[in-house]
């Protein structure tokens, strides 16, 4: 196993995952590490994206060491194979962020109708701010702008003349680099499907050129499909503000109906949100004996649940199976994304419900009730009605929550952020201008049984921080973050002299929680205003991104996303792209004449922590700022 972890000892660094990790074993339960270690030695062809079954004419596979086949059965050669199979993992990602995005759009159409009972719009100022973007009549009523910008949103997806709304935040500099290498995003299913057809045998078969429309598929994604989801989360639940909350497998109560979220849309999760507030089916728990009803987020599920809500977020990716070990979980509520398929296994060795809620992410084992914006509020109380039912059937003496509560801080939003600089980023600006921040860095992504659980994400974040560089985080790094403690005013006590004498001043964190996967989305928008106030192209700012532990499809593209915006990114994880010098070299290195951005692989997190603390000294020197 490759560890990062000098100790090569621990599969997690969390006391909760090895806690439950042990009792997984002791009663002889699977779990990812389980099947990870038996799936070793993993495909060193895959590994290095040198094998192929496109078409059935193979699999094929290309031997890297040059004594078996240079070429698949059609003669593709190792750049074909490698970026292409890259290219379709990014559009893979797009594509799920995206139709992510496409829900929440239809929802906001159904609300606009008034189809969708328990719903409602809920930030007005953003609403028109949107219809704003897309030039609508400023004195619609909110119901007929929502209409009106669902319907926009419809057409950003279709086949567009022009161009994609949100790109317009950008600075001109950044579209013009697009424009420029022909990468400028178009309609977001248009991007995707290209990229599925320019993948298909005897198609594209030049790597740079497909390599490029994986870079616009990605675009099409980050100032597209992910942007839409989280902009439309905000009008119809609020945009967040900061939140006080907790963190670990503690958050699940011993004598409560606990109910966890989990996926990566709040469409589901807050109307079960709503419900367990619901009075009659808190009595029903009273009565069966719960002193309440509990509700937990895991992955981003759970992260959107926290950032708007405040609900307690169980754990990150790899706890996922182990949260159902704890014994006290009456029900997981699942929507898409990130969910492992051995998951209702597991929830079957106890008494846990495991319900999927959509007809395009259905699970064997579980109890499926199908999702639509009309039916939402009714099936929230249904799952929470069921999940009280089973409190009766839970068996006290297999329960076990190995974990004190841990406290954070959720719901930095970039609206909070200028907030709580007053309305405008200049007293950021300030800062770094000043040198009491050096710059800012989004550390990203997932869990990876490749490496210690949230090893890479803390360690990253502990050294960027001590640095005086603010960390921004979503997805399952958040979790990790928050674990560690980084998520509370006193942990501005862990940041360097510069850096925790603002967050001091303004009573926050040196780790700003800003959401879900989608939600990078916030950091990139965040970036483009700090590029606005400056007046310069995001690839001056003294910024990076990070993804220490990805796994995911999506994680690709968002890194894909952040590189065509000028954003340097670091990876912990290489991808399967070392089958191929070309491909390999233009990632590293070609990208940044044409973007002023590139990909960096490093797993080691100190040293991924000096490339970037370089790195954001040498934008600071370029841009004429002190340096270190
Ligand atoms: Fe083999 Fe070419 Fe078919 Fe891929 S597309 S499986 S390399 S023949
Ligand atoms: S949930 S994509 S494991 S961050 Fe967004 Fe976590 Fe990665 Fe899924």
């Amino acid at each position: 196993m490759d560890h990062q972890d000098a100790s090569k000892s621990n599969f997690s660094i969390q006391p909760d995952t090895l806690a439950l990790k042990e009792k997984a074993r002791q009663e002889g339960l699977e779990t990812i590490w389980d099947r990870f270690a038996a799936q070793q030695p993993q495909c060193g062809f895959c590994e290095l994206g040198l094998s192929c079954r496109i078409c059935v004419m193979g699999p094929c596979r290309i031997d890297p060491f040059g004594d078996g086949p240079q070429r698949g059965v059609c003669g593709a050669d190792a750049d074909i194979m490698v970026a292409r199979n890259l290219a379709r993992m990014v559009a893979a990602g797009a594509a799920s962020h995206s139709d992510h995005g496409r829900d929440l759009v239809e929802t906001l159409l159904a609300v606009a109708e008034g189809k969708a009972p328990g719903y409602k719009l809920n930030d007005l100022e953003k609403l028109s701010g949107l219809a704003a973007e897309f030039g609508m009549a400023p004195d619609l009523p909110p119901e007929a702008q929502a209409k009106e910008l669902a319907l926009a949103l419809m057409e950003e997806y279709g086949i567009k003349k022009g161009f994609l709304q949100f790109t317009r935040r950008l600075p001109a500099a950044r579209l013009e680099k697009w424009a420029k290498l022909g990468i400028a995003p178009r309609g977001i299913d248009w991007e995707i499907s290209e990229m599925l057809h320019r993948t298909h045998m005897g198609v594209d078969n030049d790597a740079v050129n497909l390599l490029l429309q994986a870079l616009r598929s990605a675009l099409a994604d980050g100032w597209g499909g992910s942007m839409i989801a989280t902009e439309v989360s905000d009008v119809l639940f609020g945009t967040p503000k900061p939140v006080a909350s907790q963190v670990n497998i503690g958050v699940l109560k011993k004598d409560q109906v606990n109910i966890i979220l989990h996926g990566h849309s709040p469409l589901v999760s807050e109307m079960v949100a709503q419900a367990a507030a619901d009075p009659a089916l808190l009595q029903r728990a009273q009565d069966l004996g719960a002193q309440g009803i509990n509700l937990a987020g895991l992955c981003c599920t759970g992260n959107e649940v926290l950032m708007r809500q405040g609900i307690p977020m169980a754990g990150n990716h790899l706890l996922q199976e182990l949260a159902i070990v704890t014994g006290a979980v009456e029900a997981m509520v699942v929507d898409y994304q990130c969910i492992m398929p051995s998951v209702p296994e597991m929830a079957s060795c106890y008494h846990t419900l495991f319900f999927t809620t959509y007809d395009k992410a259905k699970f064997p084992k579980a109890k499926h009730l199908s999702f639509s914006p009309e039916n939402g509020a009714a099936m929230g109380r249904e799952l929470v009605s069921q999940a009280v039912e089973n409190f009766a059937r839970r068996d006290s003496a297999r329960v076990s929550i190995p974990a004190a509560p841990q406290a954070q801080v959720s719901g930095f939003s970039v609206e909070a952020i200028l907030a709580a600089l007053g309305g405008t980023p200049g007293p950021l600006l300030d800062a770094v201008k000043a040198g009491q921040i050096r710059g800012a860095v989004g550390v990203v992504g997932c869990n990876n049984p490749k490496i210690t659980q949230d090893y890479g994400h803390v360690n990253l974040t502990k050294a960027l921080i001590a640095a005086d560089i603010l960390v921004l985080d979503t997805g399952c790094a958040a979790v990790a973050h928050a674990k560690a403690g980084f998520k509370v005013p006193e942990a501005a006590d862990l940041a360097g002299p510069g850096l925790k004498a603002v967050c001091r001043a303004l009573g926050i964190p040196p780790v700003l929680h800003m959401g879900s996967c989608v939600d990078n989305t916030r950091i990139i928008n965040l970036c483009a205003a700090l590029a606005g106030a400056l007046g310069v192209d995001l690839d001056h700012l003294p910024v990076a991104a990070a993804a220490p532990e990805w796994y995911s499809e999506k994680a690709a593209t968002i890194a894909c996303y952040a590189v065509a915006s000028g954003v340097f990114t670091v990876l912990g994880v290489a991808p399967p792209v070392l089958g191929s010098a070309a491909v390999t070299d233009l990632l590293l290195n070609g990208l940044e004449a044409h973007l002023g951005a590139k990909f960096a692989v490093e797993p080691d997190p100190l040293k991924a922590a000096a490339l970037i603390i370089n790195h954001v000294e040498g934008k600071r020197r370029a841009l004429g700022l002190d340096a270190r």
